[in-house]
């Protein structure tokens, strides 16, 4: 991986940032895309410059064809070149069933599954191009598998990204790119601070959960960084959970 370089979505924060982190400390050269947390990216492209490792913030939102466009023209202008993309960002805004408005429903498709189509078009040229082994891996979820009440919206957006995953698997193989996907269960961070508030919803998940914790970053982080790895060579169209057992 050492002089490969990767861009994560939604790196400032969360699942996204450790992902960024972990795989600059393995020596890639590392885009932080951001869209509303600049002060965050530029902290951590600072922390990662301070230990050593190659990183630059990217701003846009990955939700519009047009930020897209940028965002890929920017790290390749930077960097010259993306072996590794990580499809992150996303959002996740809780609500109940009657309670999902068409503005929410069109908001968290565009940025968890158009975004996630469009970056993958857009860097898979490239990759072609330039004849790379490259790599995509989708930040997906146990929502993809199992509903949740509050959450129809999110669920139907990680369905697709399992499927976007296993498409594009059939799509990329010949030219030699890889595609997969990590599912990570509950991890407290940003996304959820909501929903996790409510200790009953705690309790439910812990309970459901046979290693009775929630995930931290890192825990899918390391999946992701074994994907984007040399080793990782006859590994495509795979949906990896991570989620201490919820879903066995
Ligand atoms: C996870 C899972 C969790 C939720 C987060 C945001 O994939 O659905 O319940 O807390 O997403």
């Amino acid at each position: 991986m050492p002089g490969k370089v990767v861009l994560v979505t939604g790196a400032s924060r969360g699942i996204g940032k450790c992902i960024a982190k972990m795989l600059a400390a393995e020596g890639m050269t590392t885009a932080i895309n951001y869209n509303t947390g600049e002060n965050e990216a530029l902290k951590l492209q600072k922390e990662i410059e301070d230990s050593g490792g190659r990183a630059f913030a990217v701003k846009g939102d990955t939700g519009f064809a047009g930020d897209v466009e940028t965002v890929v023209n920017e790290v390749i202008m930077r960097a010259g070149r993306i072996d590794v993309l990580v499809n992150n960002a996303g959002i996740c805004p809780f609500r109940d069933f009657f309670d999902i408005t068409e503005e929410i429903w069109d908001k968290t498709f565009n940025i968890n599954l158009k975004g996630y189509f469009l970056l993958s078009q857009r860097v898979a040229r490239e990759m072609v191009k330039y004849k790379l082994q490259g790599k995509i891996i989708n930040i997906s979820s146990i929502s993809g598998l199992v509903g949740s009440s509050t959450q129809v919206h999110y669920c139907s957006t990680k369905g697709g990204v399992n499927m976007l995953t296993k498409a594009m698997a059939v799509a990329l193989g010949p030219y030699g790119i890889a595609v997969n996907a990590v599912l990570p269960g509950t991890i407290p961070t940003d996304a959820n601070t909501e929903q996790l508030s409510d200790v009953e919803v705690q309790n439910k998940i812990l309970k459901h959960t046979p290693f009775k914790n929630f995930g931290m970053p890192e825990d899918a982080a390391g999946m992701v960084k074994y994907l984007a790895g040399d080793e990782c060579k006859w590994i495509t169209g795979s949906l990896f959970v991570v989620d201490g057992g919820y879903t066995a």
